[in-house]
């Protein structure tokens, strides 16, 4: 190989690759990630079914009166942070329109964050089926590129708002523009949604928490941050909770709004990576999520953060260091000190179904630790009631890659293919719904 000479060429050279390989591989903090699985440090899960005290916990009544609300507790205080009550909401229709040539109704509506005239607001799109008998279950979830690259129709309005800056040509200056319409369409099979019954509601997830770290002046966090004044500083909420805080102040206009013809005992979240962890996280504090999906959400998601391969907590953090609270960073290259990992927030949305799912080219996310998470979280399924995973116990390994394992309550597939979401994923996500939710 042809090494190097002038070191100026050599520190061009790094930069340019940090800048095509964005913020999965960096050279800038000095990590190299862990690929292989004899040099995981070792370690032991914290049991979901013992509690703080030590006490193991043996009925449905103990894990919903104690060990819940203490799991909870800890995952506010350590990971995500501690979010306000809920505030009180209002919201707009700002548009209704009949699409896809009769089969569905499009609205867009406008909820605020507040009943003050200058509340802040996040734009919720939402697409219904106009043959049902009556309201529908739906799938809600945030979106990175704008509601107008959900669907390429130009009569969404193009989200004015303040964009990462796009790998392919979707903004200008941290600005939407034109070429962004329809760009993560391809995650958003509306039609397919739809024909098997569902409906859909997605929202910018920048609307809510605009995606980088301004010691949380921006979005909901400057509006609401008042109200965590009295919770420690370093256990206030990251944008991953102000995503998840968003997404259930939709569910409270889904279910105030009936027009919108949303089932919202039947609303299952949906995210993918980022995103995904926000699902979670969602899920896990809103009990009203009556389902979940983490499409490959890997660290702080549904990775056990104690393998410390692909991402890790202290990378995610030095990257990205407003996702979580900043109680986080104390497990940054220390994952066995953290009173709490990632099956346990799998565990939080029991009995309810969840699925996760992995990418086969996706070890960033880990995948063996997102089904081990998902194995791990299968004995407080049982304990409620479910049949967790399916059969008498997990799987002891994991599936084949294309072969979901879909018969219980926690679903899990490992994809063939890359950091994404597709029309396979959805089909999976859309069984399971067929399963539990219709
Ligand atoms: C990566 C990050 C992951 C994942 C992903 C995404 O850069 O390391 O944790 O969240 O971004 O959200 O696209």
């Amino acid at each position: 190989m042809q090494r190097f000479t002038s070191p100026r060429l050599w520190t061009v050279c790094c930069w340019m690759f940090i800048l095509t390989c964005g913020p999965s591989i960096g050279p800038a903090s000095g990590f190299e990630p862990n690929y292989d699985e004899s040099k995981i440090p070792d370690y032991t899960l914290p049991d979901p079914l013992v509690s703080q005290d030590g006490a193991p916990i043996t009925s449905a009544e103990q894990w919903n009166t104690v060990r819940r609300p203490e799991l909870l507790d800890l995952f506010e205080k350590h990971v995500y942070g501690v979010s306000p009550k809920p505030c009180p909401i209002r919201h707009e229709v700002v548009s209704r329109k009949t699409v896809f040539n009769g089969l569905a109704t499009r609205s867009e509506i406008d909820v605020f964050f507040g009943l003050a005239d200058d509340a802040p607001s996040m734009r919720m799109m939402t697409y219904v089926p106009n043959e049902r008998s009556g309201p529908v279950p739906a799938f809600l979830g945030l979106n990175f590129q704008g509601n107008h690259g959900v669907d390429a129709d130009p009569a969404i309005e193009l989200n004015p708002g303040w964009f990462r800056e796009g790998r392919n040509g979707t903004t200008d200056g941290n600005k939407a523009n034109e070429k962004s319409r329809g760009a993560t369409a391809s995650r958003w099979p509306v039609k397919m949604i739809l024909d098997r019954g569902y409906g859909l509601a997605t929202i910018y997830y920048g609307d809510i928490d605009p995606d980088f770290d301004d010691g949380f002046k921006n979005g909901i966090h400057g509006a609401l941050g008042g109200q965590v004044a009295d919770v420690a500083p370093e256990s206030r909420w990251g944008s991953i909770a102000a995503w998840a805080y968003g997404l259930s102040r939709a569910l409270d206009c889904l279910e105030s709004e009936s027009e919108l013809g949303v089932d919202t005992s039947k609303v299952a979240v949906i995210g993918h990576s980022r995103l995904g962890k926000t699902s979670l996280w969602a899920g896990a504090s809103d009990p009203r999520f009556a389902m979940v999906v983490s499409n490959n959400s890997g660290c702080g998601g549904a990775a056990l953060s104690r393998r410390a391969i692909g991402e890790t907590v202290g990378r995610i953090n030095t990257v990205f260091p407003h996702w979580f609270c900043d109680q986080f960073t104390e497990y940054n290259e220390n994952e066995s000190a953290c009173p709490v990992d990632q099956h346990q927030l799998i565990a939080l949305i029991a009995p309810r179904p969840v699925y996760v799912a992995s990418a086969s080219e996706d070890q960033w996310a880990d995948p063996k630790g997102e089904f081990l998470a998902a194995a791990a979280a299968d004995p407080v399924y049982r304990l409620l009631g479910t049949r967790g995973m399916g059969g008498d116990a997990p799987p002891a390994k994991m599936p084949a890659a294309d072969r979901a394992i879909n018969r219980g309550v926690i679903g899990y597939h490992l994809r063939t293919g890359k950091h994404d979401v597709t029309d396979y994923d959805w089909q999976q996500y859309l069984d399971m719904a067929d399963r539990h939710l219709q």
